[in-house]
């Protein structure tokens, strides 16, 4: 469990996943096309790290990063097996490229099947969730066309922290 250092940032439990709002172009692209004021997703493991795919990077583990965390959402019922998840990332998934043209696509909503050996950041986030025997969404829709802001709209989860709050 991670002890807040400061009020102003949130505490955080393996399984939450922590929404971003970017300020580059592509970022703010994403958040235009997508409706929403989110524009990356990461999946926190715990001790300070997260999985995500990032531009610079790929898919990988990463430092927690708090400048423009926008939300924190937490599981609502459902319980991550993170060292199964994390077993399973490794074998199938750990050091494959971003993959930007899929998170591109993600906008037409379409069910890809993008078995492509690429990942964008909210298709590894769901992945990984469905290796700790998390469902966030339909089991039948693609991980390849999962957007970050879905994670704000499936009552698999709620709302833990929300940047604009924490900072009055
Ligand atoms: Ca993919």
């Amino acid at each position: 469990m991670t002890e807040d250092r400061n009020p102003s940032e949130p505490s955080l439990r393996p399984g939450d996943v922590l929404l971003y709002s970017g300020t580059g172009a592509l970022a703010r692209l994403i958040r235009i096309k997508t409706w929403s004021p989110v524009s990356h997703a990461e999946l926190y493991l715990g001790d300070g790290r997260t999985v995500t795919a990032r531009i610079q990077g790929g898919v990988d583990y990463y430092p927690l990063a708090l400048p423009g965390l926008r939300y924190v959402y937490r599981l609502t019922h459902q319980r991550w097996h993170r060292d199964r998840a994390v077993a399973m990332f490794e074998a199938h998934m750990r050091g494959q490229r971003y993959d930007l043209i899929g998170l591109l696509l993600v906008f037409y909503a379409v069910r890809q099947g993008r078995d492509n050996q690429a990942a964008h950041c909210s298709e590894t986030v769901t992945r990984v969730l469905r290796w700790g025997l998390v469902e966030p969404f339909a089991s039948d829709w693609d991980a390849d066309a999962v957007a970050p802001a879905q994670f704000m709209q499936t009552p698999a989860f709620t709302r833990s922290w929300d940047a604009a709050i924490a900072a009055m």
